[in-house]
């Protein structure tokens, strides 16, 4: 481990003092053998207990890994219940999983230890070009960061899976192999909760690109996206990550003494979403085998993400793009030739999305319902629900809560002490219908975003009370928590 490095420090001092954390009860599930001594591994990390409602960033060692030194070459990512079944996605959300090593270093940040796998929702298989690999040593610590999100009150517990193609160093097929570096290229690069915000309206043409079209999106922290490559040598494969909304991630090099910055490569969000890039129904690109690209020590690496700010605000977004590197091999100029040819998508729709929502209304319509109560001080909102205005509720409690124009509402969350955070986010009228994986979604014509409310860490903003805009024209308001996003509610301004 890196010396001076406080944050890896604290991570492993969270993960070492963290009695749940401690010995991993996971386990080597399979194997299947391959061609020259190559082996699939499947392996579960776990059992996590997913708390109702949970929305948080975690660590945990992971013990569960191949016993001999050799070769990574292909990992893919999966969440199971303990019986091996998939979460729907629209209950347990794999919002990230990183696997980093806390053994090297990490190219891109110092605050980190190696971060050489990382995948969401998209659940991104990254397969290296054959001859290439990630060198594996059998001593080395993994630590999982994992945020695993419960879109229910309902607990449950949960594995973490990955899945590893690995060739002991031992055998015939890890003749050869050259290694290779991850390099961690993201929008918001140092920080554990790297996310930014996309209004609807906002960049261009119904498309925001991070961090281009946010004016001093950096000011006084120096550029997240950039990395100054500190040795020759060859990229070799890259994939991007996203969160619904998301069109692609783009990646550039600049050169000293070049006006023009070469474009290597766009990682495309491929939607199965019937509703379009709005869910995690989605698989992302990523760069073809025969790909190569040279840079040279000084040249700057740098990355974007770009949603869609037509039909919705994507709060807490990212846009990262695991990138890695050899430090010898073939490769092209990428300013004398092209490069940034299209990849292809990991893998399919995936079953655990078949739950869109947004068919049918399955709540009242506050629009159409009578006015409810005058709010007279802050709305509490307590297990699971908004007090007035809780669309669903019995009586005057589930018709739209009602405020003089000028005033706000404040909301509180309660449910703060049992680590519970929600969210006030506007959508567009009537919000009433079933939720999925696509629905609701942060459309409101009149956009307001308290925040994910709640007193820890990130990503809850520290803050357990939100109000509303003061300035909002007399109608009616409709809004839901998109942690859960199963809560709506309405207030109606007059
Ligand atoms: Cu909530």
């Amino acid at each position: 481990m890196r010396a001076g490095c406080a944050l890896v420090a604290s991570l492993v001092m969270l993960v070492l003092s963290a009695p749940a954390a401690g010995a991993a009860e996971g386990e080597l599930v399979s194997v299947s053998a391959g061609a020259g001594g190559a082996k699939r591994m499947l392996y579960r990390v776990g059992p996590f207990d997913v708390k109702p409602g949970q929305n948080e960033i975690g660590f945990r060692v992971i013990d569960d890994k191949p016993r001999v030194d050799g070769w990574i070459t292909r990992m893919r990512p999966d969440l199971v219940y303990t019986d091996g079944r998939v979460p729907g996605v629209d209950v347990i959300h794999l919002h990230h999983g990183v696997w980093a090593n806390l053994s090297r270093p990490d190219a891109t940040s110092s605050d980190f230890p190696q971060r050489f796998f990382a995948a969401g929702e998209e659940k991104t298989i990254f397969r290296f070009p054959k001859g290439y690999g990630y060198e594996y040593n059998a001593a080395d610590t993994w630590v999982l960061n994992h945020m695993i999100h419960n879109l229910t009150p309902t607990p449950t517990q949960v594995y973490m899976v990955y899945e590893l193609d690995f060739i002991p160093r031992t055998s015939p097929a890890a003749r050869g192999m050259k290694p290779v570096r991850p390099i961690w290229m993201d929008v918001e690069n140092g920080s554990l909760y790297p996310v930014f915000d996309v209004r609807k309206g906002s960049g261009s043409r119904g498309r925001f690109t991070y961090p281009s079209d946010v004016r001093g999106a950096y000011a006084g922290r120096g550029r997240r996206n950039d990395w100054v490559v500190d040795r020759d040598g060859v990229l070799i494969g890259t994939a991007g990550h996203l969160h619904p909304g998301g069109l692609h991630t783009d990646l550039y090099l600049r050169r000293e003494g070049l006006r023009r910055r070469a474009h290597l490569f766009r990682s495309k969000a491929k939607y199965f979403e019937p509703a379009g890039a709005v869910s995690w129904d989605v698989a992302m690109t990523a760069t073809r085998p025969g790909w190569r690209v040279k840079g040279s020590r000084g040249d700057v690496l740098s990355t974007t993400a770009t949603y869609d700010s037509k039909r919705a605000a994507w709060w807490e977004s990212m846009g990262i793009m695991i990138t890695y590197m050899a430090d010898s091999g073939r490769g092209r100029n990428p300013f004398k030739r092209r490069v940034d040819f299209p990849g292809r998508p990991t893998h399919g729709h995936l079953p655990e999305n078949d739950n869109h929502g947004g068919r049918r209304a399955t709540l009242p319509n506050p629009l159409r319902l009578a006015d409810g109560e005058t709010v007279v001080g802050p709305l509490e909102i307590l297990s699971f629900r908004y007090p007035l205005g809780g669309l669903g509720l019995p009586g005057a409690a589930g018709r739209p809560a009602v405020v003089q124009q000028g005033q706000s509402i404040t909301f509180r969350n309660a449910d703060d002490s049992r680590g519970i955070s929600h969210s006030i986010t506007s959508c567009k009228p009537p919000c009433n219908r079933g939720t999925g994986i696509a629905y609701p979604i942060a459309d409101g014509g009149v956009q307001f975003e308290s925040g994910t409310l709640g007193s820890a860490v990130p990503p809850t903003t520290g803050r357990l009370e939100w109000q509303t805009p003061p300035n909002l024209d007399p109608g009616t308001y409709t809004y839901f928590c998109r942690i859960h996003p199963f809560m709506r509610g309405a207030f109606r301004v007059k």
